[in-house]
């Protein structure tokens, strides 16, 4: 026998070992498992293909799921998971004093201490790069924001038609991916205010965007009792790469152990999109009590602790020496809300949007960087305050100013 028939035989022995089965695909038991949080949703699915894709689908239940859509399409299946819910942690955000008038004092600490007029200055806005926000509705009529919000040109809005053959219709400037509609008529401000932090257009009102012109594409997946299901953030974050967001903010946490929802940051990871995680508002040690995203220690993320006006870490910031990787201010942080306000938030859903803003500041200056490039240049310029180091790998606070010298390098 010569080596090409071994071969051969070698590749039926390993095709023989590895062949797929529904069950191998989908662990259909799981659907009461306790080792995973989050209830599960009896009849959707979460289907990763081959192609690294993600859909969901709905079935009656699981037994018909695996022999009517599972099995017909085996081959090209790489995982399916049941959906779950997550109920997102306390975002300790509804309050605080807020403002229809422009009443309330300006107020940019966290602009300041962050040095991002630094690159305004050198003609850094973010131009030309795109974020997805993954959360909450986001007021897109708000003034501060509607100039900031990227056009779907090949999508002819309100024509009930997917003009762009992208499966999702009238998706002129974004979609909801909120799938529980009787929860959509409460409205959080949580979006917009992330949204604000981010990209609000220091011409139409008060509040100082880290990277002004940055273009956001709204994925909303979270509905405005902070429910959302794990199936919908995945879908929403595909949609936001698609159309061509190269960072992602995900202000949200308490997810369950999903392998899905992992793979999902692995095929933004082969994408080259960044993903900026709030690492929580439980006061918790993240290296010692995982919590999902903030602790996947993936390559293309990076998770984000608060600061507060005075440098320090707020008790109520997670942390973590090896998974949290640097601090940004999260502490009273004026941005926009919906219907033309302003307010205050506090949580590292605020924090995380800061170095979002950051990275847009940073490829708006080298737009050939890699995602490491950016990264890197990031956590290595924080500012560092002996005797009160945050708890974070860096040990350190964001410096846009600091990040850019870095990068130029
Ligand atoms: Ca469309
Ligand atoms: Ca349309």
């Amino acid at each position: 026998m010569d080596v090409r028939a071994l071969w051969f035989l070698l590749a039926i022995a390993l095709t023989a070992c590895t062949q797929k089965t529904t069950s191998s695909v989908f662990d259909s038991e799981s659907l009461g498992s306790s080792s995973c949080s989050g209830q599960a949703l009896s009849n959707r699915f979460i289907v990763q293909w081959e192609s690294g894709e993600f859909t969901v689908e709905t079935a009656p239940n699981a037994t018909l799921f695996k022999s009517k859509f599972i099995a017909p399409n085996l081959q090209n299946i790489r995982k399916v998971e049941y959906d779950r819910v997550v109920h997102l942690e306390n975002t300790r955000d509804q309050n605080l004093a807020t403002s229809t008038a422009i009443s309330l004092a300006p107020d940019s600490w966290g602009q300041d201490m962050v040095e991002a007029e630094a690159l305004w200055n050198k003609g850094f806005y973010g131009q030309n790069v795109l974020i997805g926000v993954i959360d909450s509705f986001v007021d897109v009529n708000n003034a501060q924001l509607a100039s900031r919000i990227q056009v779907n040109e090949n999508e002819i809005p309100n024509n009930g038609l997917d003009d762009d053959g992208n499966n999702y219709v009238d998706d002129y400037l974004g979609h909801s991916f909120i799938s529980n509609p009787s929860q959509s008529n409460t409205v959080s401000d949580h979006g917009s205010h992330v949204t604000g932090i981010i990209a609000a257009d220091h011409d139409a009102g008060p509040i100082k965007g880290i990277a002004p012109k940055a273009k956001i594409i709204p994925a909303p997946f979270i509905d405005g009792k902070n429910g959302g299901s794990i199936g919908d953030a995945i879908l929403a974050m595909q949609y936001a790469s698609a159309r061509g967001a190269r960072i992602i903010n995900a202000s949200w946490g308490g997810a369950p152990c999903m392998t899905s929802l992992r793979n999902a940051f692995v095929e933004l990871n082969n994408r080259g999109v960044l993903v900026v995680v709030a690492a929580g508002n439980e006061g918790i040690d993240l290296d010692y009590s995982p919590d999902f995203p903030a602790a996947f220690n993936l390559p293309n993320q990076i998770t984000v602790a608060a600061a507060n006006v005075k440098d320090y870490m707020p008790s109520w910031s997670n942390r973590g020496f090896s998974l949290v990787h640097l601090a940004a201010p999260g502490v009273e942080i004026l941005s926009t809300l919906t219907n033309n306000r302003v307010g205050h938030m506090d949580g590292t859903s605020m924090a995380a949007p800061f170095v979002s803003g950051a990275a847009a500041l940073l490829w708006s200056a080298q737009p050939t960087a890699s995602l490491a490039e950016i990264k890197n240049a990031l956590l290595r310029s924080v500012d560092v305050t002996r005797y009160h180091e945050y708890k974070v790998q860096t040990l350190g606070r964001l410096n846009i100013s600091k990040a850019l010298q870095e990068l130029q390098k």
